[in-house]
């Protein structure tokens, strides 16, 4: 099974790659929202070259089509950009996938395309996106393991404090936002998370 680094910070610019990647991240997404598509594709260009020249795999978040045509070797999807998303291209270009999942439907949606890895969110309460779904809770975790049958990335409210509890429970990596970047010092935060994820238990098969 493909294995993903236990930590998977998720940033909104490529400047913030330029700044943490060289304390050592493996494994990042880039989400924007709200930009035009030029200066949309020029942001996903530059993390695709950051990440490149560090050795890291860079996930490009809903926009399949761009991540397509600059050269990404990942896209995540949510499910409305799933359903609006040519999977076959996405494959044909030999593009891995990853799938955002909040329900039991939404897992069976995502299973459908047999996802690389599955997305569940949010574990915790999360202040950066509003969201309809009730905390996920740390039973759910192992839940959606069995059933998917897959590499398993936990995300939501996730800090560095829950971070091991999050692990035992079986993610296979921990998707976070805020409590990195909205740190008042996200270098040191970062580092902490990379030192830390060397101590949590093996996450189970
Ligand atoms: N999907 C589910 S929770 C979430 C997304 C994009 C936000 C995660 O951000 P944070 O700050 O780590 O809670
Ligand atoms: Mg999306």
């Amino acid at each position: 099974m493909l294995v993903l680094d236990r930590f998977y910070l998720i940033v909104d610019s490529a400047r913030w790659l330029d700044r943490l990647l060289p304390l050592g991240l493996q494994f990042v997404q880039l989400r924007v929202k709200g930009q035009d598509a030029a200066a949309r594709r020029a942001e996903i260009a530059a993390s695709i070259e950051t990440c490149r020249a560090r050795g890291a795999t860079l996930v490009v978040n809903d926009f399949w089509q761009d991540a397509i045509d600059l050269g990404a070797e990942w896209v995540h999807l949510g499910q409305e950009d799933l359903a609006g998303a040519d999977v076959a291209a996405i494959r044909r270009a030999g593009l891995k996938l990853g799938v955002s999942t909040h329900s039991h439907e939404e897992l069976d949606a995502a299973l459908t395309v047999d996802p690389a890895y599955v997305a569940l969110g949010p574990v915790y309460p999360t202040t950066l996106k509003v969201m309809p779904w009730a905390p996920q809770g740390l039973d759910r975790i192992g839940e959606w393991k069995r059933i998917a049958r897959r590499p398993l990335v936990a995300i939501g409210g996730i800090t560095l404090e829950r971070a091991e509890g999050v692990a035992r429970a079986g993610a296979d990596s921990i998707a976070v936002i805020s409590d990195v970047l909205s740190n008042p010092d996200p270098e040191a935060r970062c580092k902490a998370w990379l030192d830390a994820r060397a101590t949590w238990p093996a996450s189970s098969e």
